[in-house]
């Protein structure tokens, strides 16, 4: 049930949480033979793995190794928790888990990036060790979203993914255990914002479990509290609070009120949650974003989760480290580019001021094939859908769903020619379904989708802003900036005509080798990077109806093996993968923060 991700685990006076991230046991079973031979009764002749983090960087014998393996750690439950419902947490298992708890089995969850939990009342042993097995495989197919192993790929890289990233593997975030009320249980909490002159407007939704007849909300912040009764009808509640001289949220000033909702019966309160809201609006008109109905331009980057050793887990000093370069460039936004980040990622960004377009994992998608296997890639792009609107839905930071990243018609290739640039009309419709399906789930906010090089423009042309990721200067007039300027200004121009709509650049390029330099500047060199985002950014300037620009990328990340990925890596970081700027870097500070 996707609810069970919508409220992150929270410790206070009627919740309890216990992490358990750290030191697991760990063994591949690359015959498949575990669960047959009763693995999940208990591993034997394991070795240690950090949770979080990706296998593929820990040992020296599994980097390309994407097939079964198990995790195993044993805890003890608080005796404090008896009497409550008990879960387990999940922040990403890439790809597919098989949980059991003291060999019972719990549950199963495919699709890495987003959190899942399992309700583990009936499987917990007290005043004894609890064994929990996880088993998790990462297999690269056509029917999985992001894609991998496709018959007639463009991709030529080893592993085979439909994309260039590494296809890190693991328990990647923390892994909770988490204990809510046993009858009565806040569900699921919806913030809407919205303001009217200098009074800001908050409508809350709570949804229950159990016999809450009433409660309260709290809103605390700029020095005032508001306080409002709800009363349940079923287990849905709606109220909406004023706030009088409302205190806006925006990068400048991303100032975070307090919501604390409060269920109970008639005498007590029986559940209580805390989250942070900001009070703003996000829209576009024809040619600009507005934030709080002002225009704003978007200056910021890709990214990707990836660091030495870690891959692909959750490294909260890097975390920080991120926004705090992100800062010092003078960016503004980013792209949670190929795949939903840390949720810790999402909270800084509330706090930090950044605005975030927020994408699922659905890269590399194509619609030719076999239909059996497109369908499989429908319904999990829907799954995102749902568990990502799930988890994120209350961030202020969050502008902007992005429902795909490069689809590609057939024989589209890398250097952005295409034999078939047309979208079929069978494509148009799923990706319709999927648009419908976001504004079904948030109508807050905008929806987009960001289409490659040489892509079908069609698909572009459905979101609200048109996303797109040019290389022209580097896969095509390939150091010729001259002429990758003039297709730049004559394809923007035809675009924007077409559809009336802003155009954000979510990418833009070049590979380059730290250290290496030029006088005249030449690719891979620190001036040549330097230079072509110059021309980038200049011609931003030119043209009204471009209201964002991110480069690609924030920092060099690992790759699959192939001869455009020297050494592993790709190497258009802005910082290398380990943080260290660039000349590029200090160009875009020299100009972001003017
Ligand atoms: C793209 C992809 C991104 C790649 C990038 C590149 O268009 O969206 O994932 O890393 O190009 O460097 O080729």
């Amino acid at each position: 049930d996707p609810a069970h991700i919508a409220l992150f685990p929270h410790q206070n006076e009627f919740r309890n949480t216990l992490s358990l991230s750290g030191m697991w046991q760990f063994k591949k079973d690359s015959m498949e033979v575990g669960e047959k031979e009763g693995w999940q009764n208990g591993l034997t002749a394991t070795r240690s793995i950090a949770v979080p983090g990706s296998w593929n960087e820990q040992f020296t014998d599994s980097r390309d190794y994407l097939g079964m393996v198990w995790y195993q750690k044993e805890t003890y439950v608080p005796s404090s928790w008896k009497g409550q419902r008990i879960f387990i947490r999940l922040g990403s298992a890439t790809y597919a888990a098989k949980l059991w708890i003291n060999g019972k089995p719990v549950g199963q969850h495919e699709g890495g990036n987003l959190p899942f939990a399992f309700d583990i009342s009936s499987a917990v042993n007290w005043g004894a060790p609890n064994r929990i097995t996880v088993q998790l495989e990462n297999m690269l197919k056509p029917s999985r979203v992001p894609t991998g192993n496709v018959p007639g790929s463009p991709f030529t890289n080893y592993p085979k993914s439909n994309y260039d990233f590494f296809p890190f593997a693991g328990l990647h975030r923390d892994v909770w255990l988490y204990s809510v009320p046993a009858v009565t249980v806040i569900k699921d909490i919806t913030v809407k914002t919205t303001f009217t002159g200098t009074t800001g407007s908050v409508e809350i939704s709570v949804l229950t479990e159990g016999k809450a007849s009433r409660g309260t909300i709290l809103i605390t912040g700029n020095g005032k509290k508001y306080e409002a009764p709800i009363r349940f009808t079923g287990n849905a509640a709606t109220t909406t609070l004023s706030i009088p001289d409302v205190r806006l949220w925006s990068p400048e000033d991303p100032y975070l009120y307090q919501v604390d909702v409060n269920i109970g019966d008639t005498k007590t309160t029986l559940d209580h949650y805390t989250l942070e809201t900001g009070v703003r609006t996000i829209s576009a008109n024809d040619k600009q974003l507005l934030l709080n109905g002002k225009p704003i331009f978007l200056k910021g980057f890709g990214k990707h989760e990836d660091f030495p050793i870690f891959g692909r887990g959750t490294a909260n000093p890097v975390i920080v480290k991120d926004y705090s370069l992100m800062k010092w460039v003078g960016a503004n936004s980013f792209r949670t580019s190929h795949y939903p980040y840390d949720e810790e990622y999402m909270r800084l960004a509330d706090r930090e001021g950044f605005l975030v377009i927020d994408e699922i994992p659905a890269v590399g998608l194509y619609f030719h094939g076999d239909t059996t296997d497109l369908a499989a890639r429908q319904a999990m792009c829907k799954q995102y859908i749902n568990e990502l609107i799930t988890r994120d839905k209350n961030h202020p930071s969050v502008i902007m769903w992005c429902v795909a990243n490069e689809p590609f018609p057939k024989e589209v290739t890398l250097a952005g020619s295409s034999a078939d640039r047309s979208a079929t009309p069978k494509s148009i419709d799923l990706f319709k379904e999927l648009f419908a399906l976001v504004k079904q789930k948030d109508n807050t906010r905008l929806a987009t989708l960001v289409g490659a090089m040489g892509g079908p423009l069609e698909w572009v042309g459905l979101g609200d802003v048109m996303c797109i990721n040019r290389y022209y200067g580097w896969y095509s007039h390939a150091g010729d900036m001259a002429g990758a300027a003039r297709i730049l200004g004559l394809e923007a121009d035809a675009l924007h005509k077409r559809y009336n709509k802003p155009i954000i650049y979510t990418e833009f390029g070049a590979d380059t080798y730290p250290g290496m330099h030029a006088d005249d500047p030449e690719m891979f060199t620190e001036e040549f990077q330097a230079n072509f985002l110059k021309m980038y950014l200049d011609f931003a300037q030119s043209r009204d109806y471009i209201t964002g620009m991110h480069v690609w990328a924030f920092s060099d990340f690992k790759t699959g093996q192939g001869i455009i990925r020297f050494g592993g890596m790709n190497y258009k970081g802005v910082f290398t993968r380990d943080r260290k700027p660039k000349a590029a870097a200090h160009y875009l500070r020299s100009r972001w923060t003017k």
